[in-house]
């Protein structure tokens, strides 16, 4: 008996890392920019590498990239440091989050576990992680939790899919709580989140910022948030900041 072949098609996993925005727990002055661990060159000397500060005073060292949208993460492969120190790179975590974790408390709430790597890693190896189970998130941290050595990070691969329907954000958008900014309202629509909000403003050609409201308000749809689109800059106007404001203002950047 012929048992008939089953074909899986599978999503294709990309590295969505390459030349997206990085951020690291601290600098070290002479070398070492975060930005070269998503260059897409791995060669491993420090020169093309990352080193947080030789004295970094923060609990944790950590590196972070932002994929700059939401995508499911499957595997990270990390490319250690080859000319010198690859013991640096031990027992670490890797871990996505759906916040900037260099500006919220990192919480179970908003940061998963993608995998702890147990011991080090050898110069100038790369180290692949699959994570325990595929996360959705825009943020990619490799941390060191207990070492007092810098991070040195060669290369990063965040091999994730797209969260369909995929939009990529190409501004940021900062909050400035109880402050709603007088700019001209494109249009006013209601919306279930914070990010609806500021991706429906980057649909728009002509928004620039947002205003949205903090109370849900019944609609046909449900209870939702007004989201007011700003075709200007609102925060060069006359600012309105009041701690009972009903509305936070998004000033993209
Ligand atoms: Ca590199």
């Amino acid at each position: 008996m012929t048992v008939p072949a089953v074909f899986v098609l599978l999503p294709a996993l990309t590295n969505v890392a390459l030349h997206k925005p990085t951020q690291q727990s601290t600098y070290h002055p002479g070398f070492g920019k975060p930005e070269n661990v998503v260059d897409g060159n791995s060669d491993t000397h420090l020169d093309y590498c990352t080193h947080t500060a030789d004295r970094d005073q923060n609990p944790t060292r950590w590196w972070m990239v932002d994929l700059r949208a939401f995508y499911t993460v499957h595997t990270v492969l990390i490319t250690n440091r080859g000319d010198c120190c690859g013991f640096r790179l031990s027992d670490f975590d890797v871990e996505v989050s759906t916040q900037n974790l260099a500006r919220v408390a990192m919480t179970s709430q908003n940061t998963q576990l993608c995998y702890h790597h147990a011991g080090s890693v050898a110069d100038g190896a790369t180290v692949q992680v699959d994570c325990s189970q595929p996360i959705r998130g825009r943020y990619v941290r490799v941390v060191l939790h207990t070492s007092v050595e810098p991070l040195n990070i060669c290369e990063v691969q965040v091999l994730a899919t797209s969260v369909a329907p995929a939009f990529i954000l190409t501004h940021n958008f900062v909050r400035t709580k109880a402050h709603k900014a007088p700019g001209d309202v494109i249009q006013q629509v209601y919306v279930t989140s914070v990010t609806q909000c500021i991706t429906t403003c980057e649909k728009d050609p002509a928004c620039t910022d947002v205003n949205l409201a903090r109370a849900m308000t019944v609609t046909s749809q449900g209870l939702k948030r007004a989201c007011q689109l700003l075709s200007f800059g609102g925060i060069s106007q006359t600012d309105v900041t009041d701690p009972n404001a009903d509305w936070d203002f998004y000033q993209r950047s």
